[in-house]
This record gives structure tokens, sequence and C-alpha cells, in this order.
């Protein structure tokens, strides 16, 4: 009994399938099995030997049934094992590349321009695409009559008829959102305002819709110094150069007082801009010190604060950046020229990670 004993632990043991240890089942226990055949022996045994025999063989039956059990659920726990390992998924792995939109250069670049301000603790604000035209105009010292009305080709909307109310304009500027601004917060201000704009006017460098960014800083000691200290590292860290040149030639603009319009010293060679080289001037910007009048219009006592301004075209500078050619494109909806000039979705411009790579 001992050897049956051995024998059946020993292939319990060494089974390697479910099958296996069926077939050792049957073969120890099963209605033919050497045990179960042991067992009916015990009818022709004295009373002594089967009360020595029985015990020991219910036991064997017992130690067979366990061992039996516990490899089964060890054959088990093994398959699993073995399937999770080889069904193992890194779900910290990118996505697999599809194909997917992109993101637009005029997005892009606004990341971009956001990103840089926010590190020198500009914050972006924003307001409606539909104004009045005193946010539009007379808050920024443009008043009924002067000729900027005029040349900005605003787009107007209707009033009904017998409504004497002026018109509300599509902004011509995100100025107004400045405006806005200065009377809901009051100064000190640092703020960029991104967004959408509209004039009628249609041809290769004009869409009749197109993006700004403005940035305005107000505080009680504000300087042209700052002005350009402030677009000298904008410029720099935007088209990703070590140095620039700036050259503020004196302009004129109703909302500021003294005006700039700001070249970037550039070459164009082998019809690429390079920023910071070359003997040729780039315009990208106009800026001044907020005048007086706006300054008030925005409920700001420009006796106790200063401020500057600038203003650029997203558009133009993402074209300047990344050779766009021609500036109808941005809003054609091509997907071709989107998959060409459009970024990849994840890749979010951040001042330490890159804004362009
Ligand atoms: C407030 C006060 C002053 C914003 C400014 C410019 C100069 C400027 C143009 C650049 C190219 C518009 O897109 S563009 O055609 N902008 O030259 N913008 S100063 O001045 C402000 C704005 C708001 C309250």
């Amino acid at each position: 009994m001992s050897d049956l004993r051995e024998t059946y632990l020993k292939a319990i043991a060494g089974a390697g399938d479910e099958a296996t240890l069926e077939a050792l089942r049957v073969q120890a226990l099963g209605k033919k099995g050497e045990i179960s055949l042991a067992m009916r022996e015990l009818g022709r045994m004295s009373a002594e030997e089967r009360q020595e025999a029985g015990p020991r063989l219910n036991a064997l039956k017992d130690e067979i049934n366990s061992a039996l059990a516990a490899k089964k659920q060890a054959l088990a726990d093994a398959g699993l094992d073995e399937r999770l390992r080889g069904e193992w998924l890194d779900v910290t792995l990118p996505a697999r590349p599809r194909r997917q939109g992109t993101i637009h250069p005029v997005s892009q670049v606004t990341e971009e321009v956001t990103a840089i301000f926010a590190d020198m603790g500009f914050a972006v604000a924003e307001g409606p695409q539909i104004e009045s035209d005193w946010y539009n105009f007379d808050a920024l010292n443009i008043p009924g009559h002067h000729p900027a009305r005029a040349e900005m080709d605003t787009f107007y909307t209707h009033r009904a008829d017998g409504d004497d109310r002026p018109p509300h304009v599509l902004r011509t500027h995100t100025s107004p959102v400045q405006i806005r601004t200065m009377q809901a917060e009051g100064a000190p201000i640092r703020v960029i305002a991104p967004g959408r704009v509209y004039r009628a006017d249609y041809d290769q460098t004009h869409t009749p819709m197109f993006h700004q960014v403005e940035g305005l800083a107000i505080d009680r000691d504000i300087s042209m110094a700052n002005l350009k200290w402030v677009l000298e590292e904008f410029v720099k860290a935007f088209f990703e150069v070590d140095t620039v040149d700036l050259r503020f030639r004196a302009s004129h603009f109703p909302f500021t007082e003294p005006s700039a319009e700001v070249d970037i010293r550039c070459s164009w060679e082998g019809g690429t801009l390079k920023v910071g080289e070359g003997d040729d001037w780039l315009e990208i910007l106009g800026s001044g010190m907020v005048h007086p009048h706006v300054l008030l219009a925005g409920g700001i006592d420009p006796e106790q604060w200063q401020g500057f301004a600038f203003g650029m075209g997203i558009d133009r500078i993402a074209m300047l950046k990344y050779g766009i050619p021609d500036l109808r494109a941005f809003f054609d909806s091509d997907l071709r020229w989107l998959r060409h000039y459009g970024f990849a979705a994840l890749d979010v411009p951040t001042l330490h990670g890159g804004l362009s790579r």
C-alpha cells in the first residue's frame, strides 16, 4: 500500500495537465481503480485485518484526492500566470499613430505666444467678437470722425428700422478685451488678448477674418524700456534664436502715445527667413505707451498709472516662422495643406519642452 501511495503521489506531482490528472484519478479511485479494488478486498479480510487496513485505505484515498485537488489548482494558477504574461500590455505606451487631425498653425502659434508671455507673467484675457462701437472705437481714442474708423473696413451689424442706436461691429482688433479687463480688474495689469478679428479686406495678405494677439502691461513705473525688454524676450523665444536686433520706428496709433512700429533684423538667404542676422528688416508688430484717454476709458487714473501695449498678427508671424507662403490657404480647410503645415496633436508647445519641436 505504501508503494501505491508513493506511485500515485509522484505521478500526480509530475502531471503536466488536467487530462493526465483525470486519468490518474480514474486509475486510482475510479470504479475499477486500484484503490477502489483494494477497498473491495476489505470484505474478504478478517475483522482484525479490516480494522487495520480500512482506515489506512480511507486515509490514502483522502490523501490522493487532496493531492489531485491541489495539483489541479496549481495547474490552473500556472495557466493563468502564463496567460497574463502573454497578454501583458504597457498602457503607458503612446497611442499607435493613425490617420488623425493636426493642430492648425494658428492654434500652434497662439499656444507658443501664450507660453512665452505666460513665462513673463502675462495672463490670457478674452472677450466678445461682436462689440459695441464704444469698446471697439471710442474707448480706444478713435472718435466718430476719425479716419481710422473708415480705414479699418469695419463690418457693421444692422439695427431694426427706427432703432437709432449705433450698430454693433465685428471687432476690428482685440483691444476691446483690454478695455474690459481694465474696467473689470483695475491696475496693475499684465494680459495678452489673442483672438479673431474682422476687417472687410481680401487679397494675398489680407483675409476678412484674421487673428491678433495684443498685450497690455499697466503699473506705476512702466516705460518704453520695459516694452523693449519684453518684446526682445518675446522675439528671441518665438523665433528660437539667442540674439535679436529690434528697430523701433516712430509711428502713430490713436490708442498709444508715443507709438512705434517694431522691425527685427533678418536675412532672406535662399528664400528662407533667418532672424537676428543679415541686412534686412522685417516689420512684425506695433506698440507704444497707452494713451491717457484710453486709460481713462478703462477707469484707470493716468496720473497714477502708465502702461505699454503692443499688437501683432498671429497669422502673419505664423507664415514667417513656418515659411507658409499664402495667407488665404490658412482658411481653406484643405486636408493636404493641413497635413503639411499642421502640428502633431500631442506636441504642446512649452518653453522647457521646446516651442515647435
Ligand atoms: C489698449 C491700449 C492699447 C494695441 C496696439 C498696435 C499697436 C498695432 C497692429 C499690428 C498688426 C494690428 O494685426 S495688426 O494689423 N497693432 O500696431 N496694437 S499698439 O494697443 C492697445 C490695445 C489696447 C487698451
